[in-house]
């Protein structure tokens, strides 16, 4: 059986994946760069820079700005949505995450964050489930994002475990190719379109079960 859960947090903890998708869409009005959800799914669980790079292309506007200016665009997408999280409380968890950390814990499963964001230690603590978690692999420390498996193979490391006793969870195209790169197991929160025909996809949280991932584990091994 598995011994670990590897959690990526936007989208799949709690829905801080719309706010997001609402900074960049504010901050691509402003540089004349209008984005459509569609386009947003490239940029779920990609890093604040990756991204920027991302939406700088899609609008051809890779060479308006100087480094500097870079790093403006970035920490003025990352104030909106500062802005937009301090009022999270635990009541905004998604349905069935407390009772599957819980269940987790109970059968002595590890348990692990393996987010892009730097912002995700103050989001746990926002709403209180920070004590769940064995560790927090730090995104700053890691020398590729999502899509490269580095944060994945992290977190297992930090719970002790090796990336193929783990399961991974996950709502963006990139952190499922993450996932299946280090060598854990996906399981996908969405829809089958945007992430695949050949995981197990479920279409909202509450499907997380420990019975469901158990099932799950069981005809993937
Ligand atoms: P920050 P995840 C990712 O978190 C988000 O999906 C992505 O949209 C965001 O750009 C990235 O974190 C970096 O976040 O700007 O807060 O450091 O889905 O990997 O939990
Ligand atoms: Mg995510």
């Amino acid at each position: 059986m598995f011994k670990g859960v590897l959690f990526d947090l936007d989208g799949v903890i709690t829905d801080t994946a719309e706010f997001h998708y609402r900074a960049w869409k504010k901050l691509g009005q402003e540089i004349g760069v209008p984005i459509d959800r569609t386009f947003n799914e490239q940029l779920k669980g990609v890093s604040r820079e990756d991204s920027l790079r991302l939406l700088l292309s899609y609008g051809q506007k890779e060479s308006e700005f100087s480094p500097q200016e870079f790093q403006e665009l970035a920490h003025r997408k990352n104030e909106y949505y500062l802005e937009m999280i301090q009022a999270i409380t635990p009541t905004d968890v998604f349905p069935g995450i407390l009772p599957l950390l819980e269940e987790l814990r109970a059968n002595k499963i590890k348990i692990a964050l393996a987010s892009a964001s730097k912002n995700g230690p103050f989001l746990l603590a926002k709403m209180a489930l920070t004590p769940f978690f064995d560790a927090i692999a730090d995104p700053a420390t890691i020398k590729l994002g999502k899509p490269a498996p580095d944060i994945f193979l992290l977190a297992a490391k930090e719970i002790g475990l090796s990336p193929q006793e783990c399961i991974g969870i996950e709502d963006a195209q990139s952190g499922i190719k993450a996932i299946r790169a280090s060598g854990a197991f996906p399981i996908g929160v969405g829809r089958i379109e945007d992430l695949g025909k050949d995981i197990p996809v479920v279409p909202d949280t509450t499907c997380l079960t420990l019975d469901y991932l158990k099932n799950e584990w069981t005809q993937y091994v």
